[in-house]
Order: structure tokens, then sequence, then C-alpha cells
């Protein structure tokens, strides 16, 4: 059945996406831990993963990528996610907001927001949709605060205005972190911060903030996507806490594929 030939079937290629991605050295484990050895991961974009990902299924045809939640994939396509009984995706976990120190002392009214910020996977995923579906992530973000202002006044809360300071977030372009930041960086200006999002790598994302340069990220995923980036600089920075809980990554496929574990595979 499919299960017998699904590698011959997919070229034994795993759709990948940014090199530094967490998901990627998570994915190069999983090779590993289940001796995957014929099998390639790909590297590429998370948007020309996506790309890849629709070809497919408008033609039913197999694939397999690498994929995390929350992501408007779920609700544009019906996907699954493979078993991973070996864990090497690490299970469940939460997206960070990490700042640098000194920020609150310098900026006290901007650090109380970024630490308050928090929100679900469905208010997360309610942008993602609309930057998919070709709106602006500015137009999204301002969307979606317009439409929640109860939970956007408790991440407000308390929190000194502004007058004018500046703060620099910085971010990866994954459409989890386009979102988030867009968000945070949007309720900041209202407050009366001069916001400015710098679209980097992962490495030089967490580096910006342990060195200072930067002042804030929202978007650590840990405890294991991101973990070898937050050991690396734990000494330098100030981890505020999750803003998401309940994130996930891992082998991702349609729902019309015969296989359900990334054992499957082999
Ligand atoms: N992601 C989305 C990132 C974190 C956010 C899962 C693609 C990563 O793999 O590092």
């Amino acid at each position: 059945g499919d299960k017998d030939n699904i590698g011959a079937q997919v070229d034994y290629e795993i759709i990948g996406i940014e090199p530094g991605a967490g998901l990627m050295k998570q994915t190069k484990t999983a090779l590993e831990d289940y001796q995957l050895d014929n099998w390639q991961l790909v590297e590429g974009s998370s948007a020309a993963m996506v790309a890849e990902l629709k070809k497919a299924i408008d033609k039913k045809e197999p694939i397999v990528v690498t994929g995390w939640s929350p992501h408007w994939m779920f609700s544009a396509y019906d996907l699954k996610y493979l078993d991973d009984p070996k864990n090497s995706y690490g299970g469940a976990e939460n997206i960070n907001t990490v700042v640098r120190k000194g920020l609150e002392q310098d900026v006290p009214g901007a650090y109380t927001i970024l630490d308050q910020f928090n929100w679900k996977t469905a208010d997360m995923e309610d942008v993602m949709v609309n930057v998919s579906g070709g709106m602006s992530p500015a137009e999204a973000a301002d969307k979606w605060i317009k439409a929640h202002p109860d939970e956007v006044a408790e991440w407000v809360k308390g929190a000194k205005a502004g007058n004018g300071e500046s703060i620099q977030l910085v971010y990866v372009a994954w459409d989890t972190e386009i979102a988030s930041t867009n968000v945070i960086a949007k309720v900041l200006e209202q407050n009366g911060y001069d916001v400015t999002m710098s679209q980097v790598e992962v490495g030089p994302m967490f580096a910006g903030v342990a060195n200072g340069s930067a002042d804030a990220m929202v978007a650590a995923w840990l405890p294991s996507t991101h973990l070898e980036f937050y050991n690396k600089y734990k000494e330098d920075i100030v981890d505020l806490g999750p803003n998401l809980k309940g994130t996930k990554t891992g082998l991702v496929v349609p729902e019309y594929m015969d296989i359900d574990s990334v054992e499957d595979l082999k």
C-alpha cells in the first residue's frame, strides 16, 4: 500500500523552510532518530514550503512538509501532523517574549505592555488568515486590535504612556511572528511609542536583544525549538515568559495520505 512506497512517491524529500529555523534542526534530529537515512530535508523558505504544499494538494499528490501551529495552512487545507513517538520535535511548547536588559528601567511603560502581552492560538490565526488572504500585516493587526479591545486593555493596564520613545522590535519572517510582531508594534504605537520592526534571521534576533541593539522580540519558541539560541544568550536577555501557549512543530502531510507516523516514512 501507500505506506510502503511513500518515500519513492515524494523522491525521499521533506520540504523544509529557512535553514536557520529550529524546525529544521528538529527535522534533522528526526531523520536520525527514525533512521530515515535515504531521506533529504530540502532547504527553502516558509513561503516556498506553502507554495509546494498548495501545488501538491491541488493535484492530490503526496507531499511531506515541515510544519508548525498556529498556522493558517491548517484552516486552508485538510492536514495532519505525523505522530512523533520518539519526540524529536519536543511536543507542545510556548512562544515567549524576550527583552533586553535595562528596558524595564529605560522604558517602563513599553516594558509593561510587552510583559502583559498574551493571546490565544485562535487570535493569532485570525491575523494570519487575513495576511494569507492578501491583507497587509499592519492592516490585519489593526483589524484584530479594533475587534479585541478588552484583550488589548489587559495588556496596557497600568502601563505608563510613552512620549515618542523609540522601541526596536526584531522578528523573523515566519507567518506566526509577522502576525504577533505587527500586533504588539501597533499597540505600542497607540500608547505613545515610536516602534521600528526589523526583519532578521533567528540567530541575529536573539543576538540583537542580547547585545541591546534591539529592545524586544515576541518570537522565542521554547522550551525546544529555540533552545540552542536561548541557552547561548540566556545570561544577557530578560525572558518575560509566554505570550502564547500550545504551539506545535512537526512533519505535516495532507489528510488524504495513508500514513500517520514519522515511523511510516521508513
Ligand atoms: N517556526 C515558526 C520557527 C519558530 C516559529 C516553527 C518556523 C522555527 O522553526 O524556528
